[in-house]
C-alpha cells in the first residue's frame, strides 16, 4: 500500500479518533472505535507499512489458557518487563489492546519509564550503574514449539549467547538508548567473575527497588478499543493478577520498521527526499 492509500484507509474506515494523545515517556495512545483485534492488526500495519500477521510472530492474542509456556498465558501479576530481551534485537514498538475482559477483576496494565529508573540509579548508586551497563545478561525464551508438553523444547537466545547488558549506550556519545530487562527470561548468570558477582547482585537488588517502587509506576485499566503504543527499548510493561476471563491482543515491529514507515511518509507528505544525496541528516 502507498502512503496516501493507506491514510485513505485509515480515513474512510474512521478507525483512528481525533483525540489520540501523545503522553511523553516513549508512550502513545491511540483510541480506535471499534474494539477488535482486526483493528488493531490494521494499526500496526499503519506504522510499519507492511503486513506483520504471523501465526505465532509479530501478532500475538492471548487469554490464561496455559497454551504456550510463557507467563502471559496465566493470569498471574507480571512485575515491569521489556519483551523479547532473547531477541538479538528486541522488538521496538509493541502495542496492547485489551480485547474483552468479563466476568472477573484484576488485569491492570503497569507502565515504567526505564530510562527514568536508569537516571536515579546513576544519581544514587553510580557504581550499580557502571555494572548494569557493562555487564552482558544471558536470557532465554523456553517456550513451547507445539501445543503439548512432549513438544516443549523450543530454545531461543540472542546473538551472542552471553546477551545484552540492561542498560545500553551509544558507543561513541554516551547517550543511554536501551533498557532491557525480563527477570524471567533470564538465564544462568555462569560467565560472572567471581570478584564481580556481589556487586552485580547489589546492582540488580537495587535496580529492582527502584523500578518496583511506586513512585515509577504508572498503573492504566486498559479497555476494549484503546490500544497503547510503547517504546519496547524505554518503556517497561506489566499487568496486575486478574480473574475471568480476559483476553488481549497485540503487536512488535521493530524500530527500522516503524522509521523506514516514516521517512516514506516524510517524503510523500513534506516533500522531505531522504534519499537524496543533498539530504543534511547524511
Ligand atoms: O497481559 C498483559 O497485560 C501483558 C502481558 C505481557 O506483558 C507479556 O506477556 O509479556
Ligand atoms: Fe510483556
Amino acid at each position: 500500500m502507498s502512503g496516501s492509500e493507506i491514510i485513505a484507509a485509515a480515513r474512510s474506515a474512521s478507525m483512528l479518533s481525533q483525540n489520540n494523545k501523545s503522553h511523553g515517556r516513549g508512550e502513545h495512545r491511540i483510541d480506535l472505535y471499534t474494539p477488535g483485534h482486526g483493528y488493531s492488526e490494521t494499526l500496526m500495519t499503519l506504522l510499519s507499512g507492511q503486513s506483520i500477521y504471523t501465526e505465532d510472530g509479530g501478532f500475538w492474542d492471548f487469554t490464561a489458557d496455559l497454551k504456550h509456556g510463557d507467563t502471559a498465558y496465566t493470569n498471574i501479576a507480571l512485575g515491569a518487563h521489556t519483551d523479547t530481551t532473547y531477541f538479538t534485537d528486541p522488538c521496538g514498538l509493541q502495542m496492547f489492546h485489551l480485547l474483552s475482559h468479563v466476568q472477573g477483576t484484576g488485569g491492570q496494565t503497569l507502565l515504567v519509564d526505564g530510562f527514568h529508573v536508569a537516571s536515579l540509579l546513576s544519581a544514587l548508586e553510580s557504581e550499580s550503574y557502571k555494572v548494569l551497563s557493562a555487564v552482558p545478561v544471558p536470557t532465554h525464551s523456553a517456550g513451547a514449539s507445539g501445543d503439548s508438553p512432549q513438544t516443549m523444547t523450543y530454545l531461543y537466545h540472542p546473538k551472542p549467547e552471553v546477551g545484552y547488558p540492561i542498560i545500553n549506550h551509544n558507543p561513541i556519545s554516551g547517550e543511554l538508548i536501551h533498557v532491557r530487562y525480563n527477570n524471567t527470561d533470564r538465564s544462568v548468570m555462569r560467565h560472572l567473575k567471581p570478584e564481580i558477582v556481589e556487586a552485580w547482585y547489589k546492582a540488580l537488588r537495587s535496580w529492582n527497588k527502584l523500578l518496583t517502587s511506586p513512585n515509577s509506576e504508572y498503573w492504566v485499566q486498559l479497555s476494549p478499543g484503546t490500544a497503547v503504543v510503547i517504546d519496547n527499548h524505554r518503556v517497561l510493561h506489566g499487568r496486575s493478577a486478574f480473574t475471568g476471563e480476559r483476553r488481549m491482543c497485540g503487536a512488535y515491529i521493530t524500530h527500522d520498521e516503524f522509521a523506514s514507515r516514516l521517512n516514506v511518509l516524510r517524503a510523500k507528505f513534506e516533500g522531505l527526499d531522504s534519499d537524496s544525496i543533498w539530504n543534511p541528516a547524511l
